[in-house]
Parts: structure tokens; sequence; C-alpha cells
């Protein structure tokens, strides 16, 4: 039973466009309505109509110690009763850089700001600054926000609502970003042949989670890390999603490689509105006040984002955390390929650390073009019997998954014997 959420949406459409505050929300591509959470703790989150559900989107990756945290709660609270914002420096933001800085060794210098496109659009502005050039190469299916120079064959919602090439975008933009496709390296190396004096920057997500959960092949991200080298651009890793999730130096610490410039958010924030960006001193020094290249914002560095964030990079610190993680997201992956495959049902599946995500097609996913094989009205139905079992996951096929710290083996085991039923389901209808 969901009424509430039905009468929550039915009063929210009236006065927020479609209802929802960012689009992947409103279920538009899995049908039905959305389900409008109250509350949420651990590995479970609630709905107003008292439905509890496991959770794998989990804020879209941000809650890697699960909803609510005592330490994280913990840190907000003290920091709110010592005031919400100061617009002026603390030690906080000291504390929580110089954390970063030793996580992910890249990073010399980073940046706070209030939200991942806030990272992505600054280090862009930064590289065009540093390299005097102006265009960018982006890979069809990765998302890195919605700055304009990011929504030509965007991931993510773009992609699951059918506009991954916003209106609302001018030619010149349009000119000046390169979408090529994932693990193409020919591809770049070509974009490098013919614009290699006018490319700023490459920008990657190293493990793409917003077109799906898509891995990069054996030498694609060593190649582009040649190839930047080569032509005197700089390699941008967008690590909003992987970032602290993968590794706890990211993508880039798993793969072995030093990107120019980093960017992230979700995981740094702790549940609260944070992005970063950083990496070579030489790089992040163009930045004013140091520099020319302009950025700033009224919540930048935040006392109760920074403790939150703060508090969760602490969390992770506590010994076999990622192998736990890897673990537990291991089991699960297994686990739901074995039920996929009882039934006949061609699939894909693959994590690194805990970030997952499936597709329904008997094709190698390697790009937004074989992501898109992939059968979309099943993943519909399957998330909607899911969600009938008490399951939550992504309301769309072109999305990661997330499990937690909280995610315990009895949640994950409830979470496969969901799985098994809700596919059981599923055949006696077909
Ligand atoms: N773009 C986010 C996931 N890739 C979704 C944001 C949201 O709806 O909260």
């Amino acid at each position: 039973m969901t009424e509430r959420s039905l009468s929550a949406f039915t009063r929210a459409k009236r006065v927020i466009p479609g209802g929802v505050n960012s689009p992947v929300r409103a279920f538009k591509a899995v049908g039905g309505t959305p389900i409008f959470m109250k509350s949420a703790t651990g590995c479970t989150i609630t709905d107003l109509d008292d439905n509890t559900y496991l959770d794998y989107v989990m804020s879209w990756g941000p809650l890697i110690l699960g909803h609510a945290p005592p330490a994280v709660v913990k840190a907000v609270q003290a920091a709110a009763t010592r005031g919400t914002s100061f617009g002026a420096p603390t030690e906080a933001e000291t504390e929580l850089a110089e954390l970063v800085v030793s996580m992910v060794p890249s990073i010399d210098k980073v940046r706070f700001c209030s939200s991942g496109t806030e990272a992505t659009m600054s280090a862009l502005r930064l590289a065009r600054a540093f390299t005097g050039r102006d265009k960018v190469v982006k890979f069809a299916g990765c998302y890195h926000g919605h700055a304009d120079a990011f929504l030509i064959s965007a991931g993510s919602g773009a992609l699951t609502l059918g506009t991954p090439d916003s209106p609302g975008i001018t030619q010149g933009t349009v000119r000046d970003t390169l979408s090529l496709p994932y693990n193409d390296l020919d591809a770049v190396s070509r974009a490098f042949d013919a614009h290699g004096r006018e490319i700023a920057a490459v920008i990657v997500e190293p493990y793409a989670g917003n077109m799906g959960f898509v891995l990069p092949r054996d030498g694609f991200l060593s190649g582009l890390r040649e190839l930047t080298n080569a032509h005197g651009a700089l390699l941008i890793f967008d690590e909003v999603m992987t970032g602290f999730r993968v590794a706890p130096g990211g993508a880039q610490e798993r793969e072995g490689l030093s990107p120019d410039l980093t960017t992230l958010g979700k995981i740094v924030g702790g549940g609260l509105p944070v992005g970063a960006f950083g990496g070579r001193a030489d790089v992040m020094e163009s930045l004013s006040p140091l520099g020319p290249v302009y950025q700033a914002g009224t919540l930048s560095g935040n006392p109760l984002a920074m403790a939150a964030g703060l508090a969760t990079l602490r969390g992770l610190q506590v010994a076999d955390t990622y192998e736990t993680l890897e673990r537990s997201t291991e089991r699960l992956v297994l686990g739901l390929g074995e039920a996929f495959g009882r039934r006949g049902i061609p699939h894909r599946i693959a994590h690194r650390g805990s970030m997952f995500g499936f597709f329904f097609t008997g094709c190698d996913v390697v790009d937004l073009a074989s992501a898109k094989t992939a059968d979309t009205a099943l993943y519909g139905r399957f998330f909607h019997a899911m969600l009938e079992r008490g399951v939550y996951l992504a309301p769309s096929q072109f999305e990661a998954g997330f499990v937690s710290t909280a995610h315990i083996a009895t949640a994950l085991d409830d979470t496969l014997a969901a799985a098994d039923d809700a596919l059981s389901a599923l055949h006696a209808v077909a």
C-alpha cells in the first residue's frame, strides 16, 4: 500500500515540476509513481505508508556507512549547535582537505563546493584556463552533472528520460564538447589527431555509473593518460561516485593512475551537499584568489557538511572496511547473477568495491550503445517486483547500485530471497 506516497506526489506536482527535484526520482523509466520517503536507518528506508525497504540506492552513493550512522549524526548535531553557516573559513575545511589529500595521492590541493555538478563545472573552467584551450572530450553515457558542457550525450536522468542532449545549450557549447564512445581509445586518438591543440581536457568516469555500471577495458584509462600527456591536455577523473567508494583513493588507486584533476562529491559530504575538485598544485593554484580563475560559493565548506564528510571519511579508516564492503557486494552480485542464470535470463552483472550494476542483455556492455541493448521493460518489471518484496533498487536501468557497511549478511540474504521470489513471479506471468 502506497496511498500516502501517491497523495504526496499529487500535491508535489502542483508546485514542483514533475513533483520531484531531480528527474530520475519520478519513476518514469520504470513506470508507476515515486515512493515518498520519511526516514531511514542503516540499510533500510521507510516510506510515508510505513513500508520499509532494503535500500540499494543509498541516496545515489554518499551513504557508504549506511543511513544516519550515529557518528555522522552526532557530528552534524554538534556542528549545528555551533552555527549552521559562517561564510568565513573554518578549521573543519582544512581538516577535511587534509584527509582528502592523504587519501587521494594525485590531489595536492582541493577546493570544496556544494555539489558534484559544481565540481565538474569548475574543474573544466580551470582546465580551460590552465591550458588556454576550449574543447573538452567526454564519453557518451558518462554523466558529469548538469552544466551545459556536459549535457551532450549525457547519462543518468538525461539518458533515462530521453534528453541526453538537453535543449537550452548554445551551439558554441556543443561545438566545444567532443563526445566519444566509452572504451574507444582509437576514437580518442583520432580526436587528438584532429583537434590536439584545442583540447583542454578529457573527462571520464573511470568506472561509469550513469549508463548503468560499465567498467573500462584494460588499457583504456592508461591510454587516456598517455594521450593527454602527449598532447598537453589535462586528464580529469570524475570520481563523484567512485571516490572513497571503490577504494580509499577511489578508482585511480585501484587502477594505479594519476589524473591531473579529480572531481568528488557524494561520500566526501557524508550525505550532506558537498562537491570538491582537486589535483596538481600548479593547476589548482590558478584558482582565485591565488590565480585568475573564478569560482566561489556562499555555502562552500559549510560547517555541517564538513562535519558529515569528516565523520564519514574517518569512519572509513576502520580496519577491513573496504574488504568487508567488497565481500558483501561480491556476495550480492554472485547471488543475483545465479538467480538470473537459473531462469535463463540473459544478463551482465559486475561490481568494483561496493558499486554494482546489472543489465538484462546477452551483449557485453562496454559503452552506451551496448548498454542500450538492455531490456529496460524487464528491468522495470523486476524493479517493481523487488519493491513489492521490500527491496529498493534504482528506478532506472541506467544507474548503479550501492552497498554500505550497514548491509549485513542477513540483509543480503533477504535481498537474494526477494530476487528469487520476484523472478519466479515474473516467470509465472511471462
Ligand atoms: N544523477 C543522480 C544519479 N546518477 C541522481 C540524483 C537524484 O535523483 O538524486
